[in-house]
């Protein structure tokens, strides 16, 4: 694995962050260092979409990546049929995606669209996951994207969604943000690669609170919502379709 060091050298000025191919070169080492718990939510993620997942419906990927969450719905769906339309507009990451499902047999179906989540044609599914890619999109259209994202989901149907998060009290939130500083450098990332980061960052993934984020889900239909994962200022949700 290709170690991240993309910020450990001085730039200036430091360039809004883009998923290019510099950053598709490193991007597991870069999650698995500045993502708390990323492994363990992919993997807990790939279980619960193939518990939820129901035949001759689809699965979305929204901001799938290169892949790793498809590539752990593939191991726990094992021999089943399944489709899958995994979605992301950087070029480089779904290269590396169709690389990877090149090297393995797959039991469904991956289409990989190169296209923004924002207008993608969303039909019959009973899983959908936007992991860690709410976030990049501008504040304004979110709201259209959940409520897509409802109307799409056949009964019992299920969002996945991850979000780094902040808290509505400033203090709770420069505390939780100090542990998430400090995580990064128990991680081996530097003071500078750290603020280079945070600033390249800035405006580009703009967090929410989790109660803005339940307040969408709940506004949009969602009737069963579940933070079953959290670390500081992470948070992994779920969301179901029930009948009641
Ligand atoms: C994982 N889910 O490993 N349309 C399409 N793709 C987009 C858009 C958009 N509007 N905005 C951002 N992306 C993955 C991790 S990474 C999170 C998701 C991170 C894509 C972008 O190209 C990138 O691949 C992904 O969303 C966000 O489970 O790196 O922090």
């Amino acid at each position: 694995m290709n170690k991240d060091k993309i910020y450990a050298e001085p730039r200036e000025p430091v360039a809004p962050f883009e998923f290019n191919r510099q950053v598709v070169e490193v991007f597991d080492d870069m999650l698995g260092r500045s993502v708390p718990l990323y492994h363990e939510s992919i993997r807990r993620q790939a279980q619960i979409a193939a518990s939820r997942y129901q035949p001759a419906t689809r699965i979305y990927d929204l901001g799938c990546s290169n892949g790793n969450f498809g590539l752990a719905f593939c191991d726990e769906i094992a021999a089943q049929d399944f489709e899958m339309v995994a979605v992301d507009n950087s070029v480089p990451m779904l290269t590396t995606y169709g690389q990877r499902l090149a090297e393995r047999t797959v039991s469904g179906h991956i289409q990989l669209l190169d296209q923004d989540i924002r207008t993608v044609e969303l039909n019959r599914a009973s899983v959908v996951v936007i992991n860690l890619t709410l976030q990049f999109l501008p504040v304004a259209d979110r709201d259209a994207l959940i409520r897509d994202v409802y109307r799409c989901l056949v009964p019992g149907g299920v969002l996945l969604l991850t979000e780094k998060v902040v808290h509505e009290n400033a203090e709770m939130n420069d505390l939780e943000q100090d542990f998430y500083y400090r995580f990064k450098a128990e991680n081996g990332y530097s003071q500078m690669e750290i603020s280079q980061k945070r600033e390249a960052l800035e405006n580009v993934l703009v967090p929410e609170s989790i109660e803005v984020h339940q307040q969408r889900l709940q506004q949009s239909g969602f009737n069963a919502v579940d933070v079953w994962l959290k670390w500081f200022n992470f948070a992994s949700i779920l969301a179901m379709k029930t009948d009641g």
